[in-house]
């Protein structure tokens, strides 16, 4: 049956990868991110390719106003919202504790928690008062172990943890399922963005083994949205083969 998904951070990576994959199934997309051109054309290529309803709101998730006027939009275009994937994210920096930006660290906190709170907030109002839907957030296995320089981006993933799991009791009796998915080393535009355009610092993450692609987080999200109604995954880690933990890499 067709859903309406919104996905925070279409504009690339897992957002991307989910965003071609619930389109090409036959679902009504809502697309978002601060990137406007680049919604712009995902929105026309889901469209022409595979003939999906696409609603393109950029915005900043930083900015609570912003986010919830989005969700308005949300919701005055379908009526309801089926499934929220809490997507957008990213890591800023991977300094020690005493040099690491304090900028970066605000980025992260105001992205990563806030705006994943905003967001779950307001939607998960309207899911309340229908008496179903189901949120997923991208956690990340920096959210269950953490590592050196990685201070506040493993912390706002902790803080993903707690919020799914507090979020999951709070909405029980509406019949809102919550779910986490916490992926390991995956190559998309993250470490691009986290050591600020430097390519060969990125590369490097990546150098020695496979790592999962955004395909296979888009993949493990679709197999969570369409469990039987009376099943809820509530955390998925998903990591390369490679990798056995947060720090441990087996590299060729
Ligand atoms: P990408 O950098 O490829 O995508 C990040 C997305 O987040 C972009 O669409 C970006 O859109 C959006 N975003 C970032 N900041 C904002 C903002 N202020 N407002 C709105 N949208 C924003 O990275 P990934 O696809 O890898 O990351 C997706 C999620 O997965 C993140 O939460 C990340 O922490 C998590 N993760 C990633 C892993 C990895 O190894 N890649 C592993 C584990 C978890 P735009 O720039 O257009 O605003
Ligand atoms: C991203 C994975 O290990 O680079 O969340 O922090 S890691």
């Amino acid at each position: 049956m067709e859903k309406v998904i919104l996905i925070t951070g279409a504009t690339s990576g897992f957002g991307l990868a989910m965003a071609r994959t619930f389109a090409a199934q036959g679902h009504a997309i809502i697309i978002t991110g601060r990137r406007e051109d680049r919604l712009h054309v995902l929105q026309q290529t889901l469209t022409t390719t595979y003939k999906a309803q696409v609603l393109s709101l950029p915005h900043d998730i930083r900015n609570e106003n912003e986010v919830k006027q989005a969700v308005e939009k949300a919701l005055q275009w379908k009526g309801h919202i089926d499934v929220l994937i809490n997507n957008a994210g990213l890591a800023a920096g991977r300094d020690p504790i005493d040099t690491a930006s304090s900028e970066d660290w605000n980025q992260m906190i105001d992205t990563n928690v806030k705006g994943l709170l905003w967001m779950s907030k307001y939607v998960s109002a309207a899911m309340k008062q229908r008496g179903q839907g189901h949120i997923v957030n991208i956690g990340s296995i920096a959210g269950k172990e953490a590592y050196g320089g990685g201070s506040v981006y493993c912390a706002s993933k902790f803080a993903v943890e707690a919020i799914t799991q507090s979020m999951r009791v709070d909405l029980l009796p509406f019949a809102i399922k919550v779910s986490q998915v916490c992926p390991g080393a995956a190559n998309t535009e993250f470490s691009l963005v986290r050591f600020k355009g430097d390519l060969a610092k990125a590369d490097a993450v990546y150098q020695g083994f496979i790592p999962l692609d955004a395909q296979d987080i888009a993949d493990a999200v679709d197999f969570i949205i369409h469990r039987p109604a009376h099943v809820s995954i509530h955390d998925m880690v998903i990591m390369p083969a490679a990798q056995a933990s947060s720090l441990i890499i087996h590299k060729q």
